[in-house]
């Protein structure tokens, strides 16, 4: 087991929690934290301690006290609750991130993590097979501060020396967590709703076609990430970094192969026009060649592991 302690903020979140389980297979000692009491998953296997990443003092604390190496910080507000409370997103998004930031730095941490997203790109941005380095003109608030995040990780590395890392991640699925405030939650959501109901309403168009990963490949191309030689990395803004891209309905018809009685119907709501500034499919050439990134599950391998998981699930609950 690695020796280094690893400090993980916003732990209780659909990608914190699965994060935590994974990095405790490798590590001796890491800390879940999050604003709020985490679940059991994460308390019975290690350290839980509650942390808000706007006060430094606590951050810079919890880093010294534990002699913390390792940061993934992902504390956040995501795309959809952004919109609702812009003043509350920006503030945990970019005073969080520079808490962290600051107090890596003066703590001598010797690697941050900060989760990127698709949500950087806007409408003005090419939507397929969306390349690296192009226009990013996002337009929602969460889009926006991570943009200006991935500029401060940078910042931070160029000049402060920070081996900081990060990830533009796609809507991420999963059936250990629910998502939450996000605009590609609906292919989390469809997954339980097919199981318990056999039916779904969903809030985006039937052709909205999105980036979207399923859990363990993102759990692992982002410990790849972490774990890679920092003369491999060539970028400390955001990797793009690619699933498998889909529409609503190619996800019914995908979960038709294992239900075959279940229907969707289409109610599209204040997240259809956040989805419709975000890329369709994203080029992730230069993680491919930085790390050797490589997604391991395409629509109908995820759909069915997701579908096999959730009534093992359901059956015992
Ligand atoms: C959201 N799940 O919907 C997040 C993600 C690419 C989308 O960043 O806001």
């Amino acid at each position: 087991m690695n020796s280094d302690t690893i400090l993980v903020t916003g732990a209780g979140g659909q990608l914190g929690t699965e994060l935590v389980l994974a990095l405790r297979k490798i590590y001796r000692h890491v800390i879940a934290s999050d604003l709020k009491d985490g679940s059991p998953a994460l308390s019975e296997g290690g350290e839980f301690i509650r942390l808000d990443v706007l006060y430094k003092n606590g951050l810079a604390d919890c880093v010294k006290r534990f002699n913390v190496n390792q940061v993934y910080h992902l504390a956040a507000i995501l795309s959809a609750t952004g919109e609702k409370n812009p003043e509350l997103a920006w503030r945990i998004n970019m005073k969080g991130l520079r808490n962290v930031l600051d107090v890596c730095t003066e703590n001598k941490v010797k690697k941050l993590f900060f989760p990127s997203t698709i949500a950087v790109f806007g409408p003005t941005t090419p939507r397929v097979n969306t390349p690296q380095y192009t226009v990013m003109e996002p337009n929602t608030i969460y889009g926006i501060s991570k943009q200006a995040g991935e500029r401060w990780c940078d910042w931070y590395f160029q000049k402060r020396g920070l081996d900081v890392r990060s990830l533009r991640y796609p809507g991420l699925i999963s059936y250990k967590t629910k998502a939450g405030g996000g605009t590609t939650d609906y292919a989390v959501d469809i997954f339980f709703e097919a199981v318990e109901k056999k039916k779904y309403e969903c809030f985006l168009k039937e052709d909205t076609v999105l980036p979207m990963m399923y859990m363990p490949d993102a759990i692992r191309g982002t410990i790849q990430l972490m774990e890679a030689p920092a003369d491999k990395i060539t970028v400390r803004s955001g990797y793009n970094f690619a699933g498998c891209s889909f529409a609503p309905k190619d996800l019914a018809a995908e979960i038709k192969k294992t239900i075959p009685d279940f229907a969707i119907t289409y109610a599209p709501d204040f997240r259809q026009p956040i989805a419709d500034s975000w890329p369709q499919s994203i080029d992730d050439s230069v993680a491919q060649k930085d790390w050797n990134w490589k997604p391991e599950f395409d629509i109908a391998k995820m759909t069915k592991d997701m579908l096999v998981n959730i009534e093992a699930m359901q059956s015992v609950a």
